[in-house]
């Protein structure tokens, strides 16, 4: 077949270097940039295939989002939007790391396995970060999509979340907005702006939001949308990649896991602050008290704000949806309590990766999912939406049930339900504080944290560990659990656990307890318990 041959032909220019073996992460393959040519080129193929198997527009989006700027990888899009099915992970491992001369023989076997119609048409869009590699890699994926006779159209620097959008857009002719960036800032901006439009007295301060864009491409794009919120939030804008490095002290997941604000940015107190990681698919909020104590609002405070609300808002409507959070282990415990016990939602924990709190997410009338650094969305089954817009549109309705279905609907249209979105979450969290009438420091108080922490360890192989539970306790190596669980009940309240990282070649570790100072003498209870699981991971692998 022709195809085939040119697969060959263009195969070896992105030859793949022998030996090298790379595992589908979190979400996708994510390494240094020099190792990842072959990886794209062969990506573009795996798209086409998924294209001409789904009748439908795939996207593939060149970022390593956190990651430090030499590193990169690949993620992958299905038609809705959200991440390629897990099936389909497992053939791109297959074609990731076939030999060269290999492989024609694994990209047959995707074909004969999934009973794919070559002759089908294939569409595949493209898009990249701001990382010195996107370009040549994006090229490369170009590539693999040309070599197997598809189609692509290239975005050039988008979000990942624009991404994700412009395939939802395109697969659903056009019913979820337009698939270009413009039509992205129309939507979400529009929205934005419906949401606010009775919220006139607030003052330029309370419009304004100082936000990190963490060098990255994120920044840009919020310069691009900027004159579409007709300055109705106005942004002071930080790390926008004029001189800063990508992610380097500065951006999401850094504010969250050292719990400090970006470095060298000066921050009044009190006042609103926001950062968004490499590829804007994250935010985390906070500001500094004027004390100069710094306060984080992660992923479980934004689920809190975000499903307090939809809560509210239901219930004026009169609508009986059903509304659950979805989580992952690293949510703080007294998020987990006060939504369960306080707001009597439903709470679900699942796995990293919101992939797979996507997918709880839609067994939901209204599935809002947030991993605690800031990853999610808020997800509306297609009843849940009929009944709003319906009920929106009610001429027999009373006052008050009418406002609330007007609001639920525009907020659905200020979300973006393909996948986390700085952006939109940004845009969504700034509407509910406005509509609230809402400072950060009264969001802060909704619930105390349990101090918590979190560390990298960097060890020979990550592999050796498997965990259960939604990763809450280890399997392997034998002999961690329990040295965890001994540690864990000397404290109130303690949780520890381990687990391997899926984008970089460490071990996370986390741990969180009632208080981190006991008495003046035994120092930070919370750190103990961290130091003892990592001695004792150290040993265990000495052994
Ligand atoms: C990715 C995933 C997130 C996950 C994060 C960290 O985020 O999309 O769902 O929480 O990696 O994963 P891990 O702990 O396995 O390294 P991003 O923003 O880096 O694409």
């Amino acid at each position: 077949m022709a195809q085939f041959q040119e697969v060959l032909k263009q195969s070896a220019l992105h030859p793949k270097p022998a030996g090298l073996v790379l595992q589908y992460g979190t979400s996708g393959f994510r390494t240094n940039a020099k190792q990842l040519d072959h990886i794209m080129f062969r990506m573009g193929l795996l798209a086409t295939l998924r294209s001409k198997k789904t009748k439908a527009t795939i996207g593939v989006m060149v970022t390593a989002s956190h990651n430090p700027e030499e590193d990169n990888g690949v993620k992958l899009i299905d038609p809705m939007g959200e991440m390629v099915t897990q099936d389909w992970e497992e053939h791109a491992t297959q074609l990731a790391n076939a030999d060269q001369e290999d492989l024609l023989t694994a990209l047959k076997n995707i074909i004969e396995k999934e009973a794919i119609n070559m002759s089908q048409e294939a569409n595949v869009f493209v898009g990249k970060d701001t990382r010195s590699s996107s370009a040549s890699l994006s090229q490369a994926v170009l590539d693999g999509v040309s070599a197997l006779g598809g189609h692509s159209k290239d975005y050039g620097l988008v979000t990942t979340p624009q991404l994700h959008y412009m395939v939802c857009c395109q697969n659903t002719q056009g019913k979820y907005g337009e698939a270009t960036v413009e039509g992205y800032y129309t939507k979400f901006c529009q929205a934005f702006i419906q949401l606010t439009k009775n919220t006139s007295n607030r003052t330029d301060d309370q419009k304004h939001l100082c936000l990190d864009g963490a060098n990255g491409i994120g920044a840009l794009k919020v310069r691009e949308m900027e004159s579409h919120l007709k300055k109705e939030l106005q942004i002071s804008l930080n790390n926008d990649g004029s001189k800063g490095r990508l992610n380097h002290q500065c951006g999401a997941d850094y504010v969250k896991v050292q719990q400090k604000p970006p470095t060298g940015i000066k921050i009044n107190p009190g006042e609103r602050c926001c950062s968004f990681d490499g590829d804007a698919d994250r935010i985390v909020y906070y500001y500094t008290d004027s004390e100069g104590t710094f306060h984080l609002l992660d992923g479980d405070k934004m689920a809190t704000l975000i499903s307090t609300f939809l809560k509210e808002l239901l219930t004026q409507a009169g609508l009986d949806l059903k509304i659950a959070v979805v989580q992952t282990a690293y949510a703080n415990g007294s998020s987990t309590h006060y939504l369960e016990n306080t707001m009597k939602v439903l709470v679900r924990c699942t796995k990293t990766g919101v992939k797979h709190l996507h997918h709880v997410a839609q067994e939901f009338d209204v599935g809002v999912y947030f991993e605690a650094n800031g990853h999610g969305t808020v997800l509306f089954s297609k009843a849940a939406e009929e009944k709003i817009q319906q009920l929106a549109e009610d001429t027999n309705v009373n006052d008050k049930r009418k406002k609330a279905a007007l609001l639920l609907r525009n907020t659905i249209n200020v979300i973006n339900q393909t996948v986390g979105d700085a952006i939109s979450d940004m845009l969504l969290i700034e509407a509910i504080l406005a509509i609230k009438g809402m400072t950060i420091q009264q969001w802060d108080t909704i619930y105390t944290d349990l101090p918590n922490r979190q560390l990298k360890v960097k060890v020979a192989d990550r592999r050796v560990i498997d965990t259960t539970d939604a990763e809450r306790r280890a399997v392997t190596p034998a002999g961690l659990q329990e040295a965890i669980d001994n540690l864990v009940k000397k404290y109130r309240q303690a949780r520890s656990f381990v687990r391997p990282s899926g984008t970089e070649d460490v071990v996370r570790v986390y741990a969180e307890a009632d208080t981190q100072v006991r008495n003046l003498f035994s120092k930070l209870s919370l750190l103990l318990i961290l130091m003892a699981v990592l001695l004792r991971l150290k040993n265990i692998w000495k052994g």
